[in-house]
Parts: C-alpha cells; sequence; structure tokens
C-alpha cells in the first residue's frame, strides 16, 4: 500500500479531458465540489489548447506525456489502455494516487479493482494504481452485491443493452449524424461500430475472443469475480450495442445458493446503496435508460422469479456508464480517501 495524504483540496489531473469520460469527470468533480487546488486537463496533441470549462473558468488543454504529473495528488485515466499503460506508471511514479478507467490494470494482481458500494476495503491496498471496472460490470456488480450477500450467488446470465456512447464521443455522434442523415434521406455513414447502428441492435462489443464471446463479455466474467472477492461465480454474457445515446441496460438471470423471493430482492435492493427500485408492472413503470441517464444511481425493476429453473430470479437493471459505470465510480473510490 502506497500512503496517501490528505489535505485541504487535491492536484487533480485529468487524462482523456476532452473525451466522453473526461466531460462527466470535469461534470461531476464541479457537482459533487470535489476539493481541488489545481487542475490539469491532458489528452492527445491533437487536443493542445483546446478551452474546456470548470466551476466557470476556462481552462486549456495540454497535451499528455510522462512529465505532466509533478505535484500532481490525483490522477484519473480515461484515454484508453494503451494510453494507461503507458503513462500511468509515470504518474504513480511522481506519487499521484492513480485511478484507472481502462482494462489495462484491472487484472493485475497488485491492482484494486473497486466499487465503492461492492469492495471498498480493497482501495486501501493500492500501489499507486487503482482500476476502475468495465462499465458493464460495475453496473452489474451494484445490483448483485445486496443478493450475494444473502445467498452465495452461483451463476449469472446477463444480456446487456449498451448505449452508443459507451464507444465515445465519436461514436455517439455517429449515431446522432445516421439519425440527421436518415431524415434528410441521405446515405448513412459507419465508422465506429461494425454495422449502422440507427433502427438496428449489433450483438458485438469491443473483439471476438478465441471461445466465442467478445472481450467485453469476458470482462463481465473475469472482473465480476475480482470485484466480488468470489472465483467461483460464473457469468455467462451477451453484450449488445443498441441504438441509444446514454446508459447501458441489462438483462440479468441470478442463481443463487438458497432461495431469494421477490419480496426478499425487493428489501435487499431497497436497502442497497447506489440502488433504487422502479418496479410497477401495473403502471408500466421499470427503468428506463432515457429516464436513467445522467442520473448516479443504478436502477432496478422487472424483479421476478425465473420460471425455468430452481432458486433463481430475474431481474433487469440500468445505469448511466458515463456516471456510475466510469466517471462518478472513479470519483467514488477517490473520495474514500479524502473523507
Ligand atoms: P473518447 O470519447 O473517445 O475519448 C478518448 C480520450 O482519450 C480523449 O480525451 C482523447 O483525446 C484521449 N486520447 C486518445 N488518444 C490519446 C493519446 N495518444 N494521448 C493522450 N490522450 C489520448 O472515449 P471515452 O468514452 O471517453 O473513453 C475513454 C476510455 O475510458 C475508454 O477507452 C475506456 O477505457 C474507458 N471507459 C469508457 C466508458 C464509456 O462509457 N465511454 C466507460 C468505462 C470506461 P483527444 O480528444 O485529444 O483525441
Ligand atoms: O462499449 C462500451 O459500452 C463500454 C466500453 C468500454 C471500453 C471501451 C474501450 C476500451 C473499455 C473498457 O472500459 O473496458 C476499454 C478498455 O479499457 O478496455
Amino acid at each position: 500500500m502506497t500512503n496517501f495524504t490528505k489535505k485541504s483540496a487535491y492536484n487533480v489531473a485529468i487524462a482523456g479531458a476532452t473525451g466522453a469520460v473526461g466531460e462527466t469527470f470535469l461534470q461531476i468533480l464541479e457537482e459533487r465540489n470535489f476539493p481541488i487546488k489545481n487542475l490539469k486537463l491532458l489528452a492527445s496533441a491533437r487536443s493542445v489548447g483546446k478551452k474546456l470549462k470548470f466551476k466557470g473558468n476556462e481552462y486549456t488543454v495540454e497535451e499528455l506525456t510522462h512529465d505532466s504529473f509533478k505535484d500532481v495528488d490525483i490522477a484519473l485515466f480515461s484515454a484508453g489502455g494503451s494510453r494507461s499503460l503507458e503513462f500511468a506508471p509515470s504518474a504513480a511514479k511522481a506519487g499521484a494516487l492513480v485511478i484507472d478507467n481502462s482494462s489495462a490494470f484491472r487484472m493485475d494482481r497488485d491492482v484494486p479493482l473497486v466499487v465503492p458500494e461492492v469492495n471498498p476495503q480493497d482501495a486501501f491496498k493500492h500501489n499507486g494504481i487503482i482500476a476502475n471496472p468495465n462499465c458493464t460490470t460495475i453496473i452489474m456488480v451494484v445490483a448483485l452485491k445486496p443478493l450475494h450477500d444473502y445467498s452465495k450467488i452461483k451463476r449469472v446470465v446477463v444480456s446487456s443493452y449498451q448505449s452508443a456512447s459507451g464507444a465515445g464521443a465519436k461514436a455517439m455522434e455517429e449515431l446522432m449524424k445516421q439519425t440527421r442523415d436518415w431524415a434528410a434521406g441521405k446515405e448513412l455513414k459507419v465508422e465506429n461500430f461494425a454495422h449502422q447502428l440507427l433502427f438496428n441492435v449489433i450483438p458485438h462489443i469491443d473483439k471476438f475472443t478465441e471461445n466465442g464471446y467478445t472481450k467485453e463479455e469476458m470482462k463481465m466474467f473475469n472482473e465480476t469475480r475480482k470485484i466480488m472477492g468470489d472465483d467461483t461465480i460464473k457469468v455467462s454474457a451477451t453484450c449488445v450495442r443498441v441504438p441509444v445515446l446514454s446508459a447501458h441496460s441489462e438483462a440479468v438471470t441470478v442463481e443463487t445458493e438458497k432461495e431469494i423471493s421477490v419480496e426478499k430482492a425487493k428489501e435487499l435492493f431497497a436497502s442497497a446503496k447506489g440502488l433504487q427500485i422502479i418496479d410497477n408492472p401495473d403502471k408500466n413503470e421499470y427503468p428506463m435508460p432515457l429516464f436513467v441517464a445522467g442520473k448516479d444511481d443504478c436502477y432496478v425493476g422487472r424483479i421476478r422469479k425465473d420460471i425455468s429453473a430452481e432458486n433463481s430470479l430475474s431481474f433487469w437493471v440500468v445505469g448511466d456508464q458515463l456516471r456510475k459505470g466510469a466517471a462518478l465510480n472513479a470519483i467514488q473510490i477517490a473520495e474514500l480517501f479524502i473523507k
């Protein structure tokens, strides 16, 4: 464990400040009045000189280099895995506490993988770098944790409905442009996804691996085990891109050691941190991405007994993946150290 010195305000750097997650970092740091002394905004050479606003002031973007982290206390990384691999060790060496949003270090044994509602204690075992889990995994484990604490989870089968912004700012713009171009009768351009996303769903997120699952699906398998601290949990995921702008939805079926009734599940979800229930089928009320986008909590609904298996429960969970799935979770990790 590396020491972190508490102060009244911190020098904070954001690597990837111009991206979809970077922009969300700025919004949330401002909303939560995070104690910032100096703020450093870092991105690629393409963005040098660009101005970004924080608390009414303009900040100029600088290039991310190995020398960017002198006197930085907290470095929030969301510039992609290869930038994290290259620059996060330099930031940690310079004394910063790195909270990394990429998959670069997530499965390293000496790097904690933390969701504050699930395993806050792990954060304090860091050696300079703490990993923020994959967004789809974070949203799912926030809902799994209260069930697992009541009765051990044996198996999870999950299908995700992931929004365009999960693939970054350009991908979100592509969906909006396809919508405008379709309305104008123009030809649609496809650059950020394997296929046209408008009027479509694409069962393919990240690269395919040898076992037929994609890397996104395998992240859900491996990261769930590490965060929950239980290597026996089995997860089978199918990750799907849908033409939604923000917030990821997931249809989850959970097999547990002992039975969890619907009433008990609702009671467990209701007392869980970071989780809200919307489950009134009579009134057509259930969580949807259009409502959840921009919210901090994850929302669970459609809670029911799985009629196809014993001790099995099905539910639907939705979370804003740029917030709880990325920037908010990382800031909540930082808050574990400053409070
Ligand atoms: P994005 O909108 O495409 O933004 C990428 C950011 O990385 C931009 O600030 C970009 O700077 C910067 N960058 C790219 N190449 C760089 C380089 N060579 N040197 C320095 N900075 C560079 O992507 P995003 O959605 O914000 O996601 C960023 C990362 O966060 C992802 O790769 C992933 O690991 C993680 N993440 C994303 C989500 C999500 O929902 N989007 C969720 C969880 C985790 P320029 O503007 O200068 O190119
Ligand atoms: O596609 C999504 O909805 C989530 C994307 C996450 C992502 C995108 C590019 C690289 C990740 C991630 O957080 O797992 C990574 C990565 O760092 O591997």
